[in-house]
């Protein structure tokens, strides 16, 4: 084994797990303390620029396409025609990029608690803010729990959680209060989406995650893993709760067409990703 010098390498110590993950890097970019939490920015040797916060892992240059492909096409894809979506955090604005590649959309409304994150963004990932100007677009910044409970009853087709982990200010996005507020502002046929972090690492959150969702009455769920590099075990989630009505499908003809501009997303990747691993479904069925 090599041995390395630490003071060119990030490391992402993830004691809940037991884990570490390292990129190399050429030099830090920048760091903000904002009033939420502390944002770093660092050059790397192999991934393009990556974003931390408050010591956590976010998006780098390089693999991000497979979170924000998967936290977006799945949900708007197994929407039978999405008009009106929100997305809470997200505010590197990947997500919203690639809600954008659905014609079919017509408004989204990004609410991000701390606008330092969306300022970085614009600096050091100019491509995931490219769609930022979009007329359907509007970037807010504020209090994404307060939003959703304050939202028209059954005004949006799709609610986006694209949050940090369930510690600090993304807690809050994690709990019965929050989707109560998510099914509500939902109409019937409606899709909740989250980032559901690791189901090989964090099973206990995903399974209490998934109940508090069918508790405070959502239909049906599906929690679609998928690779992610650059996150603690390699192996994330997201999970789609559907209000009123069981998950049908997707529009497969449509999840072709989004796939001529994605990187990792199309539809037999949909498919895969709906077969649920062993050790996932006995976790869920476990009562
Ligand atoms: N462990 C990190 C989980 C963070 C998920 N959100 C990432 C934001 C990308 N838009």
């Amino acid at each position: 084994m090599a041995n390395l010098d630490q003071s060119k390498w990030f490391t992402e110590i993830s004691d809940r797990d037991g884990s570490a993950f390292s990129l190399r890097i050429n030099k830090k970019l920048d760091e903000k303390q904002s009033p939420f939490q502390k944002v770093e920015m660092f050059e790397t040797t192999d991934f393009g620029n990556l974003m931390i916060i408050d010591g956590c892992t976010m998006v780098s240059t390089r693999e991000n396409f497979f979170y924000h492909e998967m936290i977006s096409h799945p949900a708007l894809l197994a929407h039978p025609n999405p008009k009106n979506v929100v997305i809470i955090g997200g505010g590197d604005c990947g997500t919203l990029r690639e809600v954008l590649k659905h014609p079919g959309v017509e408004t989204v409304t990004q609410i991000d608690i701390d606008e330092v994150v969306t300022q970085m963004s614009l600096k050091y990932f100019p491509e995931l803010c490219a769609s930022n100007n979009d007329t359907r677009a509007t970037v807010m910044f504020g209090d994404g729990i307060k939003y959703m409970r304050e939202a028209a009853s059954e005004s949006i087709d799709v609610v986006i959680v694209d949050g940090t982990d369930p510690v600090g200010p993304g807690e809050g996005l994690f709990n019965h209060a929050f989707y109560t507020s998510c099914l509500n502002a939902l109409r019937p046929g409606g899709i909740l989406v989250q980032q559901s972090e690791s189901p090989l690492m964090h099973m206990p959150l995903l399974v209490e995650m998934r109940e508090a969702m069918l508790s405070v009455g959502f239909n049906d769920l599906q929690t679609l893993p998928f690779p992610q590099p650059i996150y603690p075990s390699g192996l994330w989630s997201v999970t789609l709760a559907r209000k009123s009505q069981a998950f049908y499908g997707f529009r497969e003809a449509d999840a072709e067409q989004v796939a001529q501009q994605s990187e990792y997303y199309n539809s037999g990747i949909h498919h895969g990703a709906l077969a649920t691993p062993n050790f996932m479904k006995r976790a869920f069925d476990k009562k």
